[in-house]
């Protein structure tokens, strides 16, 4: 019995390989253009100036609580998308996706051209660092020297008022393994002085899909909606608790718009974390759960354990209408406002 479910198994498993090989070999690979700017924005954490979710046990909106109520309003310097090489047309982006940069795509085979400007009047150098992709000492977009005495490469520090082309490959290595979903999040973000730049909002999504098994923007085929959530707590005031911000996506207390599922959706949330020892984050969902990894492969949870610099991948199907909580689950972070709700609509 226990042979013949193993044979099974992994005759199963053979035939996924070969109609995933089929798949990548109609799959045709791209090259994707993108056209980002660092760009000095203001950013508000909380539009509505409430918190809109979390009363303690009184009905909500209610006033956002000391000491987190003097302000939520703060300079940030963030990626900007553009529609083409004129920098001119702003690309409109998700609600949800608030102070993040602009989702990043590819299929596994696409060379991913990244058209940075920086158009910070800070006088600072910024440039773009992604991590999966496969690049060379150029597009590495990071500034640092080797200890045998190698040069940076020409994309570490963009220069005010300039702007640098990365090329990026998004190899195997890029791409979801055996084990993964058909999409895999990675992040992207500044890297000269990266603590500095991340906390100031140069950061964001790289979301990579299995070859042949990518739509023509290249998400994925087989799920109906994909989130991307980052638990970040921003240091806005040099460490001083009331310039901490509990943020989900830049949002605090409720604030984060646009989490908006139908009943039956498959939904793919790819969570991801930044910042300091702060930042440990349960990301946990109320009212559904979700599966992490590829089929056979998948565990299922309801909390998601994010440390700065996680990047995870997880899929849900929605069978329970209503609006929920999604929240970090470590208990100050919860009080200091690192909440949302999603809905699921009937
Ligand atoms: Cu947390």
């Amino acid at each position: 019995m226990t042979l013949t479910l193993h044979i099974r198994r992994n005759y199963t498993r053979a035939i996924t390989g070969v109609l995933l090989t089929l798949a990548a070999c109609s799959a045709q690979a791209a090259t994707r253009n993108y056209y980002i700017a660092a760009e000095d924005t203001v950013w508000d954490y909380a539009p509505s100036g409430k918190n809109l979710v979390h009363c303690m046990g009184a009905p909500a909106p209610c006033d956002i609580t000391a000491p987190w109520n003097t302000s939520h309003v703060f300079k940030k310097v963030r990626y900007i998308e553009y529609t083409d090489a004129t920098f001119s047309a702003k690309k409109p982006q998700p609600a949800w996706l608030g102070v993040l940069g602009p989702v990043i795509r590819g299929e596994v085979g696409d060379t991913l051209k990244v058209n940075f400007c920086n158009r910070s009047n800070s006088g600072m150098p910024y440039g773009m660092h992604p991590h999966g992709v496969k690049y060379d000492k150029d597009s590495e977009g990071a500034a640092y020297r080797g200890m045998n005495g190698q040069a940076e490469g020409t994309g570490a520090q963009v220069a005010p008022g300039t702007c640098f082309t990365y090329t990026w490959l998004a190899d195997e290595g890029a791409g979801p393994a055996l084990g993964d979903a058909s999409s895999k999040v990675w992040w992207y973000h500044s890297h000269v002085d990266e603590p500095m730049e991340t906390n100031a909002g140069l950061l964001g999504p790289l979301i990579i899909t299995r070859r042949g098994m990518a739509n023509p923007d290249g998400s994925p085929r087989d799920v109906d909606k994909e989130f991307v959530v980052a638990f970040f707590i921003i240091n806005e005031l040099d460490g001083a608790e009331p310039g901490l911000m509990h943020s989900m996506n830049g949002y605090i207390y409720g604030n984060l718009p646009g989490l908006v599922t139908m009943l039956g959706d498959r939904v793919r949330w790819h969570l991801i974390a930044m910042g300091n020892e702060l930042d440990l984050h349960t990301a946990h969902w109320h009212g559904e759960t979700a599966t992490i990894g590829f089929k056979d492969f998948a565990r299922r949870t309801d909390v998601v354990e994010l440390l700065p610099a996680s990047m995870v991948t997880a899929d849900m199907r929605m069978d329970n209408p209503g609006e929920w909580l999604f929240h970090c689950h470590v208990a100050d972070h919860m009080h200091a406002g690192m909440m949302a709700t999603y809905q699921v609509l009937p």
